[in-house]
């Protein structure tokens, strides 16, 4: 009776009081209490903990796999990359080789047939240097060390004769620096070829031809000799280098370059004198050969060449 009483009051009094409001009120209630449920169930049963982990789980052993695959591929194309690396090697040291020819020899394995002046390349990291190639005389290939054809200055010093004079495809020594560098890069022979006044020629070949270094003294050593001249170089076989102004010889009371006027591995003094004053007949003054023509028979010309044997 008394809540009748209220309600009906509450009616009457309360005209402000929409029936809309209260029912609206109402709804929103139910359904903010159903969003809350539904929030409530996904989190229980949707995103559970163990499954959270259980899903991470799946996602790292999926990553690890693709990491791996990505492991497996970066190892294969690194392979490949060292086979590449290894294959540009061997190409450029072909060119390098091809390009770079270390005798006159190596000049006419490349197909060059005509005598002249060539750039050898006998030591990585030394300069190059210009050479005149005989490609005539028997095999060809042969690397001039010394040449007269002329009249000429040999009576040089020893800083000259250790780095070469003259003009490489006229009268010339090559240089005992590069003598020593081309030979101890293998195993090489000497051919000496001369020519007399009378335009007579003859030559002398010696096997195992080397020049020490500048600490030897460029020391010379040769084996074998052949061919028709004699065998005038032997004398002079383990022998020392020595110029006007560094008497190396075996002569105690003088300095056989000075003597003879020439540059050479003088014993106590020669039996060959190709470095001595060009055109003089004086005993073993000028460039001669003994075993050939004597003592007092300077050569018209003559040139000293090695090539590998
Ligand atoms: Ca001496």
């Amino acid at each position: 009776m008394e809540l009748k009483g209220l309600i009906l009051l509450l009616v009457i009094t309360t005209d402000a009081i929409d029936h809309y409001t209260v029912v609206n009120i109402y709804n929103g209630y139910n359904e903010k209490k159903a969003n809350e449920k539904d929030h409530i169930t996904t989190i229980i049963h949707g995103n559970h903990p163990f499954d959270l982990i259980g899903n991470l789980t799946s996602k790292l052993d999926a990553y690890e796999t693709r990491f791996e695959n990505l492991e497996d591929k970066i190892e294969n194309v690194t392979v490949k990359l060292d086979i590449c690396e290894a294959k540009l090697d061997q190409i450029l040291r072909s060119i390098d080789e091809n390009a770079r020819p270390r005798d006159c020899n190596e000049i006419q394995n490349l197909g060059y047939t005509r005598t002249g002046v060539y750039t050898i390349y006998p030591k990585p990291g030394v300069k190059s240097f210009q050479v005149r190639c005989d490609m005539e005389t028997t095999t060809g290939g042969w690397t001039v060390i010394q040449r007269r054809v002329s009249v000429s200055d040999f009576y040089k010093t020893w800083d000259e004769y250790k780095s070469g004079f003259g003009d490489v495809n006229e009268n010339h020594w090559l240089g005992n620096q590069a003598i020593h560098m081309i030979t101890s890069q293998g195993k090489y022979k000497l051919r000496v070829d001369l020519t007399s006044m009378e335009n007579e020629n003859a030559y002398a070949e010696y096997e195992s031809f080397l020049l020490g270094d500048t600490q030897s003294n460029y020391k010379l050593s040769f084996g074998i000799y052949s061919g028709n001249a004699g065998d005038s170089l032997r004398r002079h076989n383990n022998k020392v280098f020595s110029t006007k102004d560094r008497d190396n010889d075996e002569d105690s009371n003088a300095n056989c370059a000075q003597s003879y006027i020439g540059a050479w591995w003088y014993s106590n003094c020669h039996d060959t004198n190709l470095n001595g004053d060009y055109g003089n007949k004086a005993f073993g003054k000028g460039p001669v050969w003994r075993h050939w023509k004597g003592y007092n028979a300077p050569l018209k010309a003559t040139e000293m060449k090695i090539r590998p044997m």
